[in-house]
């Protein structure tokens, strides 16, 4: 999830903060400013307002309130995050609260008229503070309080959204079972009837949150253009200094690039779950419930690579030790030891059997208070697929503690944009699953023959099959949604037919708009219109693994192991620590000497083409 404030699954992206509160949030800071217009009594002419010194006392007091606010919110956030008890709306009240306080403050007329004021005069201005400026203006695009109102009552709304898709009881055959369970049923299954069963109830969610969604549609695109922007899709892509078509221009792109490789994957997968399930006639689409993923968004769990057991492996080591071997690994790099905090305020695991509440099942990184409080929410297992999201998230709690220095200021405590904040951690996650670490670290027998072609095809089955879902279904269904209103009554036809396009694959039974699909995929309804952050990742990921491989470990990329080495530590520290202060395209130039560019991640898979196309020699393609 990207709560608001804790910004992208809880990144804390600059751009989301929104509360509104009540009169206790004003502070004079609007009204500093010395009037420009001189006066019909002045007598002499008004000494020349030195607008560096003015943009600096403005930072100083907007920021430290700033930091009061934001960790409010985020110990409200949290608590209705991790304790979500049915029928009893004390922690969404205390949340709307804090988060309407926060609002009140960074969308207050005053700050947005200095704001624009200050930077009206960016000749005058260093890069630094400019780059500041646009941090709180770009925040109070989320919460403007010249209409409160609505602001309010978006704030409401999205609480609201959050307590269903999280208080949500999910039942399969008559009994309550978490996403995690269903993932695990999904993952292992082997009947095609119980698959259907378990992929429905998976999507049983989905009808709870339609009218919470489109409310919170027009309250979004409503309250973003009070200051300008068409619609809360552009809004969210202007984080990157993009416009909404050169977004889209950009996955696009990126989805045409995977294109040739993921019509393989698709042709090879029809074929082999068809023998797998016993289904004589191979099926032009594949059904939804055929794939090991409620949204088709990762295949790996098809493949068994012979000799690599990671899950088994795993199983016996335990949730926990995941955690620590996660920060471990960072440690080896040179990045400190977790802050105590952490372990004592996380909420790491599963909630116990017969708990009398939930907890968001979605994993999460938090800073909470832009200073050195990290956490993270997950419902950690021992699995290969909990095991990469730990190093996920871990990624995102190291970026928080890098950039978290005296040369960043608040405001830029940020990723150098959203997609390098999500790419870190999967970066990591990628290097503890290659041969070399993990033999480096006695999880695989060094002696144990593996078949390189079935490693790399675990991967593509990972990497590549994730960007349709990503930079296709998730952002065209977004795009539409927010920027071209998709009318209500086509909702899950649209879903479907991007799913159908991009992705190729079908649902086992027709989905009327009875049901919406897309609503069961959280980032929907809690992170929206920002899920291209994540093929922009993998993306960028490719490129820094490339560049880590080749130059700095002298490695094959698809043989790694960056265990221990305080060289890759250093880079990936470097691009880490000045967070949201240095240009992004800069410092992808900079790293790795590329522009943002799929080459790597194409080039990183090119050996399995030929595998592919020799296995799916004579096999009918149908995308
Ligand atoms: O949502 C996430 C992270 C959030 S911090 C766990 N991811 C995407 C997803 O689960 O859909 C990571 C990769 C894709
Ligand atoms: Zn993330």
């Amino acid at each position: 999830m990207k709560k608001p404030l804790i910004s992208g699954v809880a990144v804390a992206t600059l751009g989301t903060v929104l509360w509104a509160c009540a009169p206790t949030a004003k502070t004079n800071i609007g009204t500093a400013l010395p009037s420009t217009t001189p006066t019909a009594e002045s007598a002499a002419p008004p000494a020349p307002v030195d607008w560096g010194r003015q943009a600096d006392e403005f930072l100083t007091n907007y920021s430290t309130e700033y930091q009061k606010l934001y960790t409010q919110s985020a110990e409200a956030e949290w608590r209705s995050n991790t304790r979500i008890v049915a029928g009893d709306s004390t922690n969404a009240v205390a949340t709307a609260r804090a988060n309407e306080a926060m609002a009140a403050f960074t969308g207050s007329a005053g700050n947005i008229n200095e704001l624009r004021q200050l930077l009206e005069h960016k000749d005058q201005l260093q890069e630094f503070q400019i780059k500041q400026l646009q941090a709180a203006l770009y925040n109070a695009a989320n919460s403007p309080q010249t209409i409160a109102d609505v602001v309010k009552r978006r704030i409401k709304a999205e609480t609201q959204q959050t307590e269903k898709l999280y208080g949500f009881d999910y039942k399969y055959q008559g009994k309550s079972v978490t996403t995690n369970d269903l993932d695990e049923l999904l993952r292992k299954e082997n009947s095609p009837q119980k698959r259907q069963a378990i992929w429905e109830a998976s999507k049983a969610i989905g009808p709870t949150l339609k009218d919470g969604l489109l409310n919170l549609r027009g309250l979004r695109n409503e309250t973003v253009q009070a200051l300008g922007y068409p619609d809360y899709f552009t809004y969210q892509a202007s984080d990157y200094g993009l416009s909404r078509d050169e977004m889209m221009t950009l996955v696009r792109q990126i989805n045409d690039e995977l294109r040739p490789l993921y019509r393989e994957l698709h042709t090879y997968a029809r074929y082999e779950l068809a023998k797998k399930y016993k289904v004589q006639q191979v099926p032009d689409y594949l059904p939804a419930s055929w794939l090991p993923n409620r949204w088709g968004q990762d295949w790996s769990a098809m493949v068994d690579v012979k000799g690599v057991n990671l899950d088994a492996t795993l199983a016996k080591k335990g949730a926990e030790w995941q955690v620590k071997q996660a920060e471990r690994f960072y440690q080896s790099l040179g990045f400190q030891a977790l802050p105590p905090v952490f372990y004592e305020k996380s909420s790491l695991y599963p909630l116990p059997k017969g708990a009398t509440y939930k907890k968001n099942n979605h994993a999460s990184a938090w800073h909470m208070d832009l200073n050195n409080d990290v956490r993270s929410l997950m419902s950690v297992e021992p699995n290969t697929e909990w095991y990469e999201t730990t190093h996920h998230e871990l990624g995102h709690i190291y970026y928080y503690l890098t950039y978290t220095n005296p040369e960043v200021p608040v405001l830029l405590r940020a990723g150098a944009n959203r997609a390098y904040h999500e790419a870190m951690g999967s970066l990591m996650g990628l290097a503890a699953t290659q041969k070399p670490f993990l033999v480096g670290l006695g999880l695989m027998d060094a002696k144990a023959k593996t078949d390189e072609t079935q490693t790399l095809l675990k991967e593509a089955l990972n990497y590549v099959t994730f960007i349709p879902f990503s930079s296709g279904v998730m952002s065209e269904w977004e795009n539409s949604f927010y920027a071209d209103k998709l009318p209500a009554d086509q909702l899950n036809a649209r879903w479907w037919e991007l799913v159908k396009k991009y992705q190729g694959i079908v649902p086992p039974t027709t989905r009327g708009e009875q049901y919406l699909d897309p609503a069961t995929k959280t980032h929907i309804n809690d992170d929206p219109a920002q899920y291209y952050d994540y093929a922009l990742s993998y993306v960028i990921l490719f490129q820094l693994h490339d560049h880590i491989a080749k130059k700095i470990l002298k490695q094959d990329p698809h043989a790694t192991n960056y265990y221990g080495s305080k060289e890759v530590g250093t880079f990936l520290a470097d691009i880490m620590r000045p967070g949201a202060s240095k240009d992004w395209r800069a410092v992808l130039k900079d790293k790795t000497g590329e522009d943002l560019s799929a080459r790597a991640m194409v080039e990183y898979f090119q050996p399995l083409m030929v595998y592919l196309k020799a296995q799916n020699k004579g096999r009918k393609y149908t995308m």
